[in-house]
């Protein structure tokens, strides 16, 4: 068994919910905050045997985008002329990102 976990975009979480629920895939949603965008995106929780990890990865695959966002540079202090310039910069954000890890044991009581 494996523990996937993948972070998506909010826009997503959604249809990607109703597909785990769908197709029959255990999972347990976490609202969270990007490090780097300081955005709130969702990251799913599952424990999956084996043989289906593929076709949960396939899944995640088909209902998350890839998207640009824009966001403010953060502003520099060094008190230079152009220090209080802030400017816009494009992020390319990715559907999933996803870690797959190893379950020692599957305990429910
Ligand atoms: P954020 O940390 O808000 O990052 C959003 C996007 O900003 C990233 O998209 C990446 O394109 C860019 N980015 C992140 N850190 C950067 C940096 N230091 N310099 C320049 N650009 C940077 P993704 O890579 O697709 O990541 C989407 C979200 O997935 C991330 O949101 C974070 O919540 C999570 N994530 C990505 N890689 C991770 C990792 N290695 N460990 C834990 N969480 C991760």
């Amino acid at each position: 068994m494996k523990l996937i976990v993948s972070i998506v975009q909010n826009q997503d979480s959604k249809r990607l919910a109703d597909q785990f629920v769908e197709k029959g895939v255990r999972a347990t949603k976490l609202s969270s905050t990007g490090g780097f965008l300081r955005a709130g995106n969702t990251t799913f929780l599952m424990g999956v045997e084996d043989r289906k990890v593929d076709d949960v990865l396939e899944l995640i695959k088909e209902n998350c985008s890839t998207r640009s966002q824009t966001m403010m540079s953060s502003p520099s202090y060094d008190f230079t002329l152009e220090s209080d310039l802030t400017y816009p910069i494009n992020v390319e954000v990715g559907g999933a990102t996803i870690f797959v890890l190893p379950i020692d044991q599957f305990l429910q009581f």
